[in-house]
């Protein structure tokens, strides 16, 4: 029988360099001759694409009720672990995805002060027990992240919230991370080559971990 692929997510605040970093990642798993597919949310499928770019779209029109975020953000979700997640571990091709689940405990948890134990019902709901095997988080302070960020031009609706929001943001990734093996926090806050340093550890842990 063919082994599950692995799960790897990449997460952190606005401006951490996910985009950057997750180029490495891929580097590492090809030259590790890893079958791999490298996807995102929200995201992922036609449909789910779809979701996403009317959650980022800045409204004028109306306010985007939290639950409505929420629910929008799961079934993305459900959808991306459908048709593309869930086949791909189950076929022994591993998964690297920019963003998942954490991101709606830091965004909508955090950022939004939205309760967890709802986000867990759904997390439960949507996902069964299938959770990232390991969890790459980019962490760098919000002046940093922001000023990163901000240097790339039109904001869409969640890179608009203020500077509190994405404290908040922060600290509930930071919590999750917190005392949990499966998550890898990475100081972002440093030169790229550093930052890609302290990867390459925790990408030669893993190795070591899972591959024969
Ligand atoms: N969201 C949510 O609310 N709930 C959920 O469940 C999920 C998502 C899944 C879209 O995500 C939004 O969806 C997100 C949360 C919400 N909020 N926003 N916005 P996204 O991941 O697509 O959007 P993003 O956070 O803006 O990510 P990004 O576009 O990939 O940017 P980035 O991570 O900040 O990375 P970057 O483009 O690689 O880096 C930014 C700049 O900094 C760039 O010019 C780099 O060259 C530079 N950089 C990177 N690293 C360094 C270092 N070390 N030094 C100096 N400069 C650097």
């Amino acid at each position: 029988m063919t082994p599950r692929g692995k799960f790897i997510t990449v997460e952190g605040t606005e401006g951490v360099g996910k985009t950057t970093n997750l180029e490495y990642i891929k580097s590492w798993l090809q030259r590790n001759k890893i079958d791999f597919i490298a996807t995102r949310e929200p995201g992922g499928t036609p449909l789910a694409e779809q979701l996403r770019d009317l959650l980022l779209q800045p409204r004028n029109d109306e306010t985007v009720a939290e639950n409505a975020e929420l629910l929008m953000v799961f079934a993305a979700r459900a959808q991306h672990l459908n048709q593309v997640i869930k086949p791909a571990l189950e076929s022994g091709t591993w998964v690297l995805c920019d963003r998942f689940t954490d991101a709606t405990y830091a965004y909508q948890g955090g950022g939004r002060c939205m309760d967890q134990a709802t986000i867990a019902i759904l997390e439960n709901l949507v996902q069964g027990d299938l959770r990232p095997d390991a969890v790459i988080l980019l962490d760098v302070s919000v002046q940093i992240g922001l000023a990163r960020a901000r240097g790339r031009g039109e904001l869409d609706r969640f890179e608009q919230e203020d500077v509190a929001f994405f404290e908040r943001v922060r600290a509930a990734y930071r919590s999750r991370a917190d005392g949990n093996s499966s998550y890898h926090v990475v100081d972002a806050g440093q030169e790229l080559d550093r930052v890609q340093q302290q990867l390459a550890i925790v990408l030669e842990q893993l190795g070591k971990r899972w591959l024969p």
